[in-house]
């Protein structure tokens, strides 16, 4: 009798598995992605690799842009936490502020993972792992890049303006950093004016056209800690009269195609790659995360250096 009931059981069992094959496919991933905003060519081609991958991998992505602003950032996690999302991912706007809002996702239970830009809490396991550039690398790649380039220059002293990210921002911090590391050894090599241009073309031809109000003629070098202020502070400098690339010399980081196309025009000195296709790599992590399978903490992009010279040869290769 047992056995038989045992029977009847199984195989209605057997049938409703089979009604429905839908209960017995794995539930698809849910990430909750919080991106910085649409400040730069950067940032859409970030943007452009997060949701292609994720469709791709059939990920299910809420995407939330936080309009360069960190509480929209702090809400935007909240809300995810509220929606149980497997997975937070998000590219912090500053490194400060963010020990609350992540102990909330840590007591939920909900894994974070930090894209492209880095936090400074005071407990590291509130998030799993860090994917993106070595900003301060490319500070030290400028740096390095302006060294050779003004070595056999005949100027006691080569004048520089730099148009700082965003405030707070882990790439303003660390570019600066890495830059004046490098160029602390040379004499020559003096920052006149430093100030902050938001990562954006608007901001950067605003602040360079102030630089140039004050400084004038003595302005040897632009360095940009991103393609799109120098791109408006280009425009700001052939206003002023003078011709970017030759009475001064521009550099800056990213090597988005407006770069390439300034290098190309014979504006852009030079442009130090950072890579915005953090997508496939982001999607094998949550998965990964939500297996338990572990990870590395820490996980840098390769990436180089493009001085106008190259520029032709490698513009047709270039995929943001
Ligand atoms: O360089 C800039 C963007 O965080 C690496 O943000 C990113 C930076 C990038 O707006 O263009």
């Amino acid at each position: 009798m047992q056995s038989k009931r045992r029977t009847l059981l199984a195989a209605a069992c057997l049938a409703a598995c089979f009604a429905s094959p839908a209960s017995f496919a794995a539930k698809p991933l849910v990430i909750g992605f919080s991106q910085v905003g649409a400040e730069s060519e950067w940032r859409t081609a970030n943007t452009v690799s997060i949701k292609d991958a994720a469709k791709k991998d059939g990920i299910t992505l809420k995407f939330a842009d936080a309009q360069q602003k960190q509480e929209n950032q702090v809400k935007a996690i909240r809300s995810f936490i509220a929606q149980r999302v497997d997975l937070i991912a998000f590219s912090p706007v500053v490194e400060s502020g963010w020990d609350t809002v992540l102990r909330e996702a840590k007591a939920a239970k909900i894994p974070v993972v930090l894209t492209d830009r880095a936090v400074n809490v005071s407990d590291p396991s509130l998030y799993v792992t860090f994917i993106g550039s070595d900003f301060v690398e490319e500070g030290r790649r400028a740096g390095r890049w302006l060294v050779e380039r003004t070595a056999k220059l005949p100027n006691p002293v080569i004048n520089i303006v730099e148009l700082q990210g965003t405030v707070g921002s882990a790439p303003a911090l660390d570019r600066k950093k890495g830059f004046e590391e490098v160029i602390a050894g040379n004499p020559k090599l003096k920052v006149i004016r430093s100030q902050t241009g938001d990562f954006t073309r608007a901001k950067g031809k605003e602040v360079m056209e102030a630089f140039l109000k004050a400084e004038g003629k003595k302005i040897n070098v632009l360095y940009a800690h991103n393609d799109d202020m120098a791109i408006g502070a280009i425009q700001a400098i052939e206003e002023a009269g003078l011709k970017p690339g030759k009475d001064i010399l521009v550099i800056s980081i990213d090597g988005v195609k407006g770069a390439f196309e300034a290098m190309l025009a014979g504006k852009l000195n030079v442009t130090v790659e950072c890579s915005p296709l953090l997508g496939p790599q982001l999607m094998q992590l949550a998965r990964d995360i939500v297996a338990g399978k572990p990870v590395p903490r820490r996980i840098t992009t390769v990436e180089g250096v493009f001085p106008a010279e190259v520029a032709a040869k490698e513009f047709p290769n270039r995929k943001y």
